[in-house]
């Protein structure tokens, strides 16, 4: 198979008006009827080319005459009909295997249900079509199954027929209104519990709120409903953006590849980002569903009113929502806080991405299988592009440039200059040079120096921006980089916003008798690393005066990241008082809980990698045991005291509870690496009332290789043995155990009745918990972690490509790690490269990795 180029994109030669579907559904059985309105709209005379895969092909008629075999082409990725016909009915009939699709693309089976993920190419799994986002239909969806098993039969749109058939069946028929590409096509058929209410418009339209959860989840639907109304709510306000159909329905499965799927009018969501309680759900739980709920609700409008011409164009819609998303979650709980953990993110995935042999723009170029390019580039790096817009633009501009995006391209497909030139003219900014952060890939670096004349009274920052060379893009431009800092000096703080644009550049700031110190990057106002030789002295500074809360936290994490620089060049290096000193000024002197639990907080191990060329992984893990068991040790005393401060409060879900208990478990986590403390999390664990609590105490035991950990993990188990979702949490924390017998509790664990690999959850849970988070053990010499990892992925190859491949990122990755383990490492993917059958998922990345 061959890669897709952007700059080959033709548009297609054939428009489908409507699109009438009929499933008559069955377990390996289904039969999909597609009846198509097809007109011509370039005066080629080209065949029509309908995409299909793994369908069987009943019959195809054209104008409701029966094609004979000679009149078509068929092979395995498509359906040639040679027709001169300008304006037709192609009606295609195909049967489809929904149980045995373990890939999770097209039809599936999720337990009982049944239900459908189209996004990117799946439709072509259900039926031969245009399957490209840039040809949109009016669908209408008649679905057909047993009305026992299936009360409830789903589809896009309104609900406009219903009935009952022979046999114990009955149908449904939905119309969708809007035009839409097969993508955000769905269907969902199942037993469920459904949780009503409704939403009032600004404009004072009724939309019922339907959510669909398996039965007995009913409880645990309420947030994600809350949350729903909240985004509805904060659309209008924030955007002016309505919701436009009658109905809002979302329905939560067990077995689903991402987080949930934006379909028009019908999203199906990953239970995990759909079910919470009190008992069951963590505050990031809590957090994330609020989250996810918001980003697919968004995505009705940046995605679904107005979506892309084609698949590279992937970050108009997804970088777009996810800003969206993080804004709303801001305005939801503590901007700073939220900022703060996005960020870390970003720095800690997405720099090693842009870093790695799968580097790509946040609009690539060349894409061999689609469902790799669902990534953190294009998503979260996505997001700070359009997070820089925001801030050239202003809060104002900004709005009217998505204004006149709105009134531009409704109802259309479009590209990501057609986003930036909308937001150019609506505001009067402009962009051109902005573009490049489109087609660039890397994060650029920042080298600052500053000057300063007493004399003149003039202080000069001298910033350049280094855009390295990459494998895949070997000249590379300057980009527009907006720059917010602080200036601070005894009598005032004064904030600017700059602008780079040339490689290098001079910034002069007037009037300062003494230098003043500066707050760099405040909010992280651009997706940079910044190389910055500021004196601790000014650092420990800026942790208290800046601003800005981004970088009162940044200039902390600096500091602590030097020390464990130091360390790892050194072990025998002097960790100094000052550290302890700075770490107590938090902890002690009030403020915000939350932000202190974010600025006592190490940066992680993945955040660290990123800044070494390449690195021993059990040096930093060494380095960075030694700075924490230096903080625990020189803040025992204080710790306990928040921490006891902080315990014993009956559960309460408000911000500042939460901000409270992620404190409390900071403190605890210090403590647990202490032999004193031992205690404290067997008793967190026996009289926690909710599950953050819960988890905290159990995820320390693990990274402490309690010898409590097993006695009370079992405890954990035999008590949610049912629930699915909080065994996913038990699979991950015994992955997390941080010692040698975790390859024995490992190979225990696959033989678990419950470890179910078919199940996307689970296997991340055991398996992507492992490679991502038990770094030491991961990176064992032995090369035991990366032989379980890399047997995993083959295993995976043949049941979800698309698991299989997001679980092979610490493994492509090798290029950070020693030689040593770097020949290991590759020792696997080689392997991988030689399996039969191997996914065009895989071989992409194992190509570019090993390319
Ligand atoms: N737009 C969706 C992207 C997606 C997806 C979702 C679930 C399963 C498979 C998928 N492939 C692509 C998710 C989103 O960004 O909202
Ligand atoms: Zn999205």
């Amino acid at each position: 198979t061959n890669a897709r180029i952007l700059a080959d994109y033709q548009p297609s030669d054939f428009a489908i008006l409507s699109t009438e579907l009929e499933f008559d559904l069955a377990d390996q059985a289904t039969r999909v009827v597609n009846k198509m309105h097809i007109e011509r709209i370039t005066d080629k005379a080209q065949p029509l080319i309908l995409d299909g895969e793994q369908l069987k092909l009943i019959s195809v008629q054209l104008n409701n005459i029966e094609l004979s075999e000679s009149q078509y082409q068929l092979n395995e990725t498509s359906l040639t009909i040679d027709t001169e016909a300008q304006d037709f009915i192609l009606t295609v009939i195909t049967e489809i295997d929904p149980l045995n699709n373990t890939a999770l693309e097209g039809l599936f089976k999720s337990g009982d249900a049944f239900c459908t993920q189209c996004e990117a190419e799946g439709f072509r799994r259900i039926t031969y079509y245009l399957d490209r986002p840039d040809v949109m239909a009016k669908f209408t969806t008649k679905v057909i199954a047993d009305k026992k098993q299936y009360p409830y039969l789903l589809s896009n749109g309104n609900k406009i027929a219903a009935g009952d058939l022979a046999n114990g069946k009955h149908f449904v028929t939905w119309q969708d209104p809007f035009l839409k590409p097969c993508y955000l096509f769905a269907l969902v058929a199942g037993d469920f519990d459904v949780l009503r209410s409704s939403y009032t418009t600004v404009s004072g339209r009724e939309v019922a709120l339907e959510l669909f959860v398996d039965r007995g989840n009913l409880p645990k639907a309420e947030h994600a409903m809350t949350s729903l109304k909240k985004s509805m709510q904060w659309d209008e306000q924030t955007f002016g953006l309505e919701y436009d159909l009658d109905i809002y329905m979302i329905v939560a499965v067990d077995f689903f590849n991402m987080g949930a799927m934006e379909n028009k009018g019908l999203n199906v969501f990953n239970s995990k980002f759909v079910l919470a309680d009190q008992s069951s759900a963590t505050d990031t739980d809590y957090f994330n569903v609020e989250a996810v709920i918001a980003h697919e609700y968004f995505h009705n409008w940046t995605g679904n009113r107005v979506t892309c011409r084609d698949w590279f164009q992937l970050s108009l819609k997804e970088g777009l929502t996810v800003f969206r998303d993080q804004q709303f979650s801001g305005d939801m709980h503590s901007a700073a806080v939220t900022r703060i953990q996005n960020v870390r993110v970003l720095r800690a995935q997405q720099f090693a991405e842009d870093a790695g042999p799968m580097a790509h723009p946040i609009r690539p170029e060349k894409v061999l299988e689609m469902n790799n390019f669902y990534t953190l580039t294009v998503y979260e790096k996505g997001a700070e592009v359009i997070r820089m817009i925001h801030t050239l633009l202003g809060q104002d501009k900004f709005r009217q440039g998505m204004d006149l995006y709105f009134q531009r391209f409704d109802g259309m497909a479009v590209t990501c200059d057609d986003f930036v030139d909308a937001m150019a003219d609506g505001s009067g900014i402009d962009l051109s040079q902005f573009k490049r952060w489109y087609s660039q890939s890397g994060t650029p670096e920042l080298i600052v120096k500053e000057s300063f004349d007493k004399q003149q009274q003039l202080f000069t920052l001298t910033i350049a921006q280094v855009n390295k060379p990459s494998k895949q893009q070997t000249e590379k431009q300057d980009l527009l980089i907006p720059i917010k800092l602080e200036l601070l000096s005894d009598n005032e703080k004064t904030q600017h916003l700059i602008t780079l644009s040339d490689s290098q550049q001079k910034f002069e700031f007037s009037g300062y008798s003494v230098k003043p110190i500066v707050a760099f990057l405040s909010g992280f106002s651009a997706p940079v690393k910044v190389n910055f030789p500021q004196r601790e002295q000014e650092l420990a500074l800026i942790m208290v005066k800046a601003s800005d809360a981004f970088n009162r936290w940044d200039a902390g994490q600096q500091l602590l990241t030097r020390y464990i620089h130091a360390l790892v060049q050194d072990a025998d290096f002097t960790l100094p008082q000052d550290l302890v000193v700075a770490f107590k000024q938090i902890l002690t002197l009030p403020g915000d809980a939350a932000l202190k639990a974010e600025q006592l907080t190490l940066p992680s191990f993945d955040e660290l990698v990123e800044q070494f060329e390449q690195i021993d992984p059990i040096k930093l893990l060494d380095a960075l045991k030694q700075i924490r068991l230096f903080l625990a040790q020189g803040l025992a005393s204080e710790f306990h005291q928040q921490f006891q401060r902080l315990s014993g409060r009956a559960y309460q879900n408000d911000g500042q509870s939460i901000g409270e208990r992620a404190l409390k478990n900071v403190c605890l986590a210090y403590l647990s690496h202490l032999s004193d403390y031992q205690s404290l999390t067997v008793n967190q664990y026996q009289n926690a009332d909710n599950m953050t609590d819960t988890l905290a105490a159990l995820h320390y035991q693990a990274l402490t290789a309690s010898a409590r950990f097993s006695e009370q993990i079992k405890d954990f188990e035999q008590k949610w043995y049912q629930t699915p979702l909080v065994m996913d949490k038990c699979f991950m924390l015994q992955a997390l155990f941080a010692d040698e017998s975790i390859f024995n509790k490992l190979a225990v664990l696959e033989q678990h009745p419950l470890f179910i690999l078919k199940n996307p959850n689970r296997a991340r849970s055991l398996i992507g918990a492992f490679s991502h988070n038990n770094p030491r053990y991961f990176h064992c010499l032995s090369g035991r972690g990366y032989r379980f990892l890399a047997k995993h992925v083959a295993a995976l190859n043949d049941i979800n490509p698309q698991v299989a491949s997001r679980l092979i990122t610490p493994l492509i990755q090798f290029k950070k790690f020693d030689s040593k383990r770097q020949a290991m490492m590759k020792t696997e993917l080689v392997n991988l490269s030689q399996l039969s059958n191997l996914s065009r998922d895989l071989k992409e990345k194992l190509d570019a990795a090993l390319g």
